[in-house]
């Protein structure tokens, strides 16, 4: 397909200083062709200084999330400006738990994804189900980026449940977003875009889902905390 596969990793809020050393030490043993894959991880805020300093260059660090303003009086939030300050390039935006947990919107969600491209940010932009059309909409509000744009497809109901959308679900839905970018972007950006899956992947059903040709990766969250996450690697690689 000529699309780099991506396995990313969302540590979500759980982590401690002993378990980035596990991780990271784990990922830093570990091989992969670098033309072929590319990891990034995401821990939480607090530990994103320790994980860019631990880990290999070949390691992709991302935040999980940051606001639409460089600076200021915005409490609680996190700017790209940190990131960069830290040599981070990565983040996710609009992940379902923002959406539902969080209550942010589309709004919300798109003027954060053109704003971390403006920034230079390379973004993890995460739809889900039903929202994909829409989200997509928005997100051709900066058709110039789309470079840095990787999607992830989180089916809800399979997040965190171990609930597995079946191969053939994901790869139809994932087909359905590129078919969509082609319509509304271009052909250029539907056959270069990745599309990651996320819902409950493991070491168990990586090997399926990556089989389906409209699965460029994955953005994994539980597996992503445990030894699995090196395997799912290793079984690419
Ligand atoms: C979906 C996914 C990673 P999990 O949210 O973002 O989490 O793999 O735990 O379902």
């Amino acid at each position: 397909t000529g699309r780099k596969f991506l396995i990313g990793g969302n540590w979500k809020m759980n982590g401690s200083k002993a378990l980035v050393d596990t991780l990271v030490t784990g990922l830093n043993n570990a091989t992969w062709n670098t033309d072929e894959i590319e990891v990034v991880i995401a821990p939480p805020a607090p530990y994103l200084d320790l994980v860019r300093s631990k880990a290999k260059k070949e390691v992709n660090v991302s935040a999980q999330n940051i606001y639409f303003e460089k600076k200021g009086a915005y409490t609680g939030e996190n700017s790209s400006e940190f990131l960069k300050d830290l040599g981070i390039n990565w983040t996710i935006i609009g992940h379902s738990e923002r959406r539902e947990i969080f209550k942010e919107s589309d709004e919300v969600t798109a003027k954060k994804v053109a704003f971390a491209l403006a920034e230079g940010l390379s973004v993890i932009a995460c739809v889900g189900e039903k929202l994909e059309e829409r989200e997509a909409n928005q997100t051709t509000e900066v058709p110039s980026e789309w470079t840095n744009v990787v999607v992830a497809y989180e089916p809800v109901w399979a997040i965190g449940t171990g609930k597995v959308a079946t191969p053939q679900q994901a790869q139809d839905v994932h087909h359905e977003i590129r078919t969509w970018l082609a319509a509304n972007v271009s052909a250029e950006v539907a056959q270069a875009t990745r599309i990651l899956y996320g819902g409950s992947v493991g070491a168990k059903n990586s090997g399926e889902l990556q089989k389906e040709v409209d699965i460029d990766g994955f953005l994994i969250g539980g597996a992503s905390l445990t030894g699995d996450f090196v395997t799912i690697i290793n079984t690419r690689a």
